[in-house]
């Protein structure tokens, strides 16, 4: 299927490292890359590998009937690992429900966050800590909460030179996805930040599709073109080159974090699994479509590229699988042992006070459980 949308200015594309893992110069974005040595590449590939294996994991405890729901986001590990890894401790990430690659790159458990979709809690983990906040599956909820946080750090930071800024400040990363830029509390976030010079960066990962739909239903003109409407830089990248997002990132943190207020980043890449576990892609793609993306893999180039500058050796991958399998292995059992809190709690976290209705279907319930009762003595 021809992308008239994401095709039209493909020129544009930030890349650093080509789909058969070539790695280019590039006249701005090298500066971002100055201190990226072979240990840190090989870092980068680590991180990759990882997330997909805690994927492939998350995707087969669901199958089994031990998750709720998962997201896969096979195909955006790049654009993932490259923004996480440019963002400093103290910069805070509002994330939708798809980032556990940047999750990993914020020091987030990857047990914890199966809790979410284990449903035994509402997050998992405490935004605290890691400057990471909660998923939300309420698409571009987050969009205002990032453009008012960058807002507080401005007031907080009041009075600060650039230079302080730039060295003790921090920034915001509001993640979001081609279908929610077109939802209005998008719009809303990114006129006050650039009214307000809010130190967001929009970090939009282009996976053509918004469940079923298409991208170029969501917009007639490549989804970067938006910036100059809302009077703030816009840079498309290659979503599936770790160096050219990495540095892009950098880049529009540096921007954003100095005062010159917020940056939108189309990183253009793909879903090459489903949406979710309860969606099927065949129902609306192509299987052509799908093959013409599987070679721009984004692990599959920096591994050529790797491997053709003699950074790593067989070991390196081998020693690799067996670390991802022992992690997956210990988010599995770590998945399995968390203590299911009793289903009561459920009614009792809707309103702060009780409410008639609730305290009725509540009865409901509990009358309905205990018609089990004789069912359970007879397994015993
Ligand atoms: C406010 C709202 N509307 C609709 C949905 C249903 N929904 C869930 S995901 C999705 C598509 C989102 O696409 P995109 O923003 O591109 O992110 P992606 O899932 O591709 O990462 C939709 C419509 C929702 N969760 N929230």
């Amino acid at each position: 299927m021809t992308r008239a949308a994401t095709e039209a200015t493909e020129s544009d594309l930030v890349q650093i490292l080509t789909p058969d893992g070539q790695r280019h110069s590039h006249e701005t974005y090298d500066a971002y890359l100055g201190d990226v040595d072979d240990e840190m590449l090989r870092g980068f590939y680590r991180d990759m590998a990882l997330t997909r294996r805690f994927d492939q994991e998350a995707t087969a405890l669901q199958r089994q009937g031990q998750l709720a729901l998962w997201v896969p986001l096979r195909g955006q590990e790049a654009a993932q690992i490259g923004s996480g890894r440019a963002t400093r401790p103290n910069d805070y990430i509002f994330p939708t429900y798809r980032e556990h690659g940047v999750a990993l790159t914020r020091d987030v458990s990857f047990s914890e966050m199966l809790r979410l979709f284990r449903g035994i809690s509402g997050g998992g983990w405490d935004p605290r800590e890691n400057n990471f906040h909660m998923y939300t599956m309420v698409l571009a909820a987050q969009m205002p909460h990032a453009a008012g946080y960058g807002m507080a750090l401005n007031m907080e930071q009041h009075g600060w030179d650039e230079e302080r800024r730039a060295a003790e400040g921090n920034a915001v990363v509001a993640y979001f996805g081609d279908g929610s830029s077109t939802e209005g509390e998008t719009h809303e976030s990114m006129v006050f930040a650039n009214s307000f010079n809010a130190p967001v960066v929009y970090f939009c990962q282009n996976n053509q599709y918004a469940i079923s739909v298409p991208f170029e239903v969501q917009s007639k003109v490549p989804l970067v073109n938006r910036a100059v409407g809302y009077g703030m830089p816009g840079v498309r990248v290659d979503g599936n080159d770790v160096l050219a997002v990495l540095a892009v990132t950098r880049w529009a943190l540096e921007h954003a974090r100095s005062g010159k207020g917020p940056v939108l980043i189309e990183a253009v890449t793909y879903r090459l699994g489903a949406h979710t576990t309860a969606d099927d892609p065949t129902k609306y793609r192509m299987s052509e479509e799908e093959k013409q993306w599987a070679p721009k893999d984004p692990l599959v180039r920096l591994e050529t590229y790797l491997r053709e500058n003699k950074l790593v050796d067989d070991a390196f991958f081998e020693q690799l699988v067996l670390d991802a399998d022992a992690m997956a292995a210990k988010v599995r059992e770590d998945a399995m042992a968390f203590p299911v809190p009793p289903l009561v709690k459920s009614f009792e976290q809707v309103y702060a006070e009780a409410h008639p209705l609730i305290q009725e279907e509540l009865a409901w319930h509990l009358e309905y459980e205990a018609g089990f009762a004789d069912a359970a003595e007879g397994e015993q």
